[in-house]
């Protein structure tokens, strides 16, 4: 069939729109029609050319929700007509890591994931004959996909596409970091550094998880006023902060945070991150993705005196068991996303939705197919 999307022909080009050509399901496999999705800093990255695993021609786009319309032989869990959101992190719910209780981060289908592939080893998409990659397995930025089976997570069908396409990553990533990676406890004192479209997030799961004071950190002061909508109890400008932004941090928390999160990509900041960390108990958290060649650095006087240096990749989730139980307190209530998604645009216009990530003018950006 054909479809239409937005393809990254090379790192640092705008995506371009085209038609492609999509082949059908094989086994195992599910055909999605992609109804809307969000636009992740981490697109933006990998088109930059800074991600080692950036491979192109490519139809990038990870947070989507659309619905099922065929799946291939062998496919048992999911019939035409379900609605779904695909999952970067699948659950096949058999492999090593599945199995162990200490990780969500399922390995069964990651190699030819990396490479752009689906299981078998090959793409379905395609342009003028040439193979298109698939990315994260994914690629929500074509109107029309197909994901293995374990790469879905069914959700109720009253739930909206154009909201719920954002726990995709964003919403399950910021939330899930708080509550399943971190397990912050109530009264805890939260720092979390950058307040986009993730670090928003962590501070809503720190407010849900009932932490006392939680500090948000941010050069672009426009975030301060949805941070407090948010839970955010004060708000750090470190351009700001005449000084060592950590010694002030730790001043404000009185002693140190009990639990901080970097929530931007860079590595200053998560070295800031984990130093304002409470000596003997804090512990922070990596969410950021930093470009290739990056690396992190501390004194090991900072690890030997307590604190702990932790990462956390999909919050923590198992998609296809915590992503309908993140829609279902969304339609509860229990969390908002509504706020947070500042634009929504149609597929042809999807390069002003990056434009306006870079000048932090958005917040979540959403496509509607
Ligand atoms: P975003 O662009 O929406 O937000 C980044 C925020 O950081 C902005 O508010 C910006 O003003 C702020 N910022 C930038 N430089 C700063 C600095 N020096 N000091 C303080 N604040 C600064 O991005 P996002 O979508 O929220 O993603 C954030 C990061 O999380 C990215 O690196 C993304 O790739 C990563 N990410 C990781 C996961 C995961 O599973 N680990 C999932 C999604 C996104
Ligand atoms: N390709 C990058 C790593 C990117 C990365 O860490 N991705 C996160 C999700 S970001 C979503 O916005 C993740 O889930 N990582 C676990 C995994 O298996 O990729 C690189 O540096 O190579
Ligand atoms: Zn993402
Ligand atoms: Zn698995």
């Amino acid at each position: 069939m054909k479809t239409r999307a937005a393809v990254a022909f090379e790192a640092k080009r705008p995506l371009e729109i085209v038609e492609v050509d999509l082949e059908g399901p094989r086994a195992g496999e599910v055909l999605v029609e992609i109804m809307a999705t969000g636009l992740c800093h981490t697109d933006k990255f990998t088109l930059s050319g800074a991600d080692p695993e950036g491979l192109f021609p490519a139809i990038l786009g990870h947070e989507g929700a659309g619905v099922v319309r065929e799946v291939g032989p062998g496919v048992t869990s999911l019939k035409p007509g379900d609605h779904v959101i695909p999952l970067y992190t699948p659950e096949c719910r058999e492999c090593e890591y599945c199995l162990n209780p200490k990780t969500n981060l399922c390995q069964k289908i990651r190699t030819t994931q990396g490479r752009g592939l689906m299981p078998d080893g090959t793409s379905r998409f395609s342009f003028k004959g040439q193979p298109i990659l698939h990315y994260m397995g994914c690629s929500t930025f074509a109107n029309h996909t197909v994901l293995p089976e374990i790469a879905l997570a069914k959700i109720r069908p009253d739930a909206p596409f154009d909201k719920v396409c954002y726990i995709g990553c964003g919403v399950t990533t910021g939330i899930g970091a708080v509550l399943w990676t971190a397990k912050v406890e109530p009264g805890a004192r939260v720092v979390v550094f950058g307040l986009g479209g993730i670090g928003l997030n962590v501070i809503q799961g720190a407010r849900m998880a009932g932490a006392d004071m939680i500090v948000g950190v941010d050069l672009n002061a426009d975030r301060a006023e949805m941070g407090r909508e948010f839970g955010m109890t004060h708000f750090v400008n470190p351009a700001e902060v005449p000084g060592d932004i950590v010694a002030h941090i730790v001043e404000l928390t009185g002693g140190g945070a009990d639990y901080s999160f970097e929530c931007v990509g860079n590595t200053t900041l998560m070295r800031q991150a984990l130093e304002c960390a409470h000596k003997g108990w804090g512990v922070s958290t990596i969410i950021g993705v930093a470009p290739a060649g990056a690396e992190i650095a501390t004194r090991p006087f900072q690890l030997v005196t307590g604190r702990r240096w932790q990462g956390s990749a999909f919050g923590g989730a198992r998609g296809r068991t915590d992503v309908p139980r993140i829609v279902d307190w969304y339609m509860q209530g229990r969390i908002e996303i509504d706020p947070l998604i500042t634009h929504t645009l149609p597929l042809e216009r999807i390069n002003e939705g990056f434009d306006m990530m870079a000048r932090g003018e958005s917040i979540r950006t959403v496509v509607l197919f």
